[in-house]
């Protein structure tokens, strides 16, 4: 048993548990993982229900300590483990990966309700209302700039993997599943995401899921 936890549901489904699992495991940080049901039946609900006190997950237990917030987590094991360079050195690229995290995780309501992930299937096309495109646009707008400005030699949205690209990697999955044409740099950087081993090993758990729930955001 390793010293952290981490709670976490279907791999097919659950786009928050993506972004710190992805963070964690990139970052090469030890991490039990509690994988729980997004079924919508009494047994499902109650484990969600002893796990977490906002009935939502992620959830990192470390010791006495639980946190609930995919940010909060990621924010965390940044500080408590400061060699993985969770997030980028220089403090104004730093602050800027900060505030597109920000972003993600209040925004793109629209992006995440008519295009939730599912990371097994195949649906080109549907979902793409205006709403959806002026995200789709926005973020695009974020990843372009991010690379331009702070990708350097790396990758990444800021050179080398950050908190920044575990909260945009359920987005990238979406833009597959959904058939989202996007710009070339875009699709670079969608393409390194969907290539980084932890990436890989979460999709092959999503692909051998059998469970179907109803999405959720
Ligand atoms: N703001 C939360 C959102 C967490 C969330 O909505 N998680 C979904 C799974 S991806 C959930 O637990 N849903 C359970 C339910 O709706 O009953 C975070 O960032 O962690």
């Amino acid at each position: 048993m390793e010293r952290l936890t981490l709670v976490i549901a279907n791999k097919n489904y659950s786009s928050w548990s993506l972004r710190p699992w992805l963070a964690m495991r990139q970052a090469g940080i030890p991490f039990t993982e509690i994988l729980i049901s997004l079924a919508e039946t009494p047994e499902a609900k109650a484990v969600f229900q002893k796990y977490s006190p906002s009935r939502r997950v992620p959830v990192l237990i470390d010791g006495d300590l639980t946190l609930w917030e995919s940010i909060a987590i990621c924010e965390y094991v940044a500080e408590q483990f400061p060699l993985a360079q969770l997030w980028p050195r220089e403090q104004k690229a730093r602050a800027v990966a900060r505030t597109i995290s920000a972003e993600m995780h209040s925004g793109f309501v629209s992006l995440r309700q008519n295009m939730p992930m599912d990371i097994r299937a195949r649906h080109p096309g549907e979902g793409l209302t205006p709403d959806v495109g002026n995200d789709i646009a926005r973020i695009t707008t974020i990843w372009r700039e991010c690379r331009t400005t702070y990708g350097g030699e790396g990758k990444f949205l800021f050179g080398h993997f950050t908190i920044a690209d575990a909260m945009f990697a359920p987005v990238v999955t979406r833009f597959v599943t959904y058939g989202v044409e996007v710009d070339g740099i875009s699709e670079q950087y969608q393409e390194s995401i969907l290539a980084l081993e932890a990436m890989r090993a979460w999709s092959a758990a999503a692909q051998a899921e059998t469970e179907t729930v109803p999405n959720r955001l």
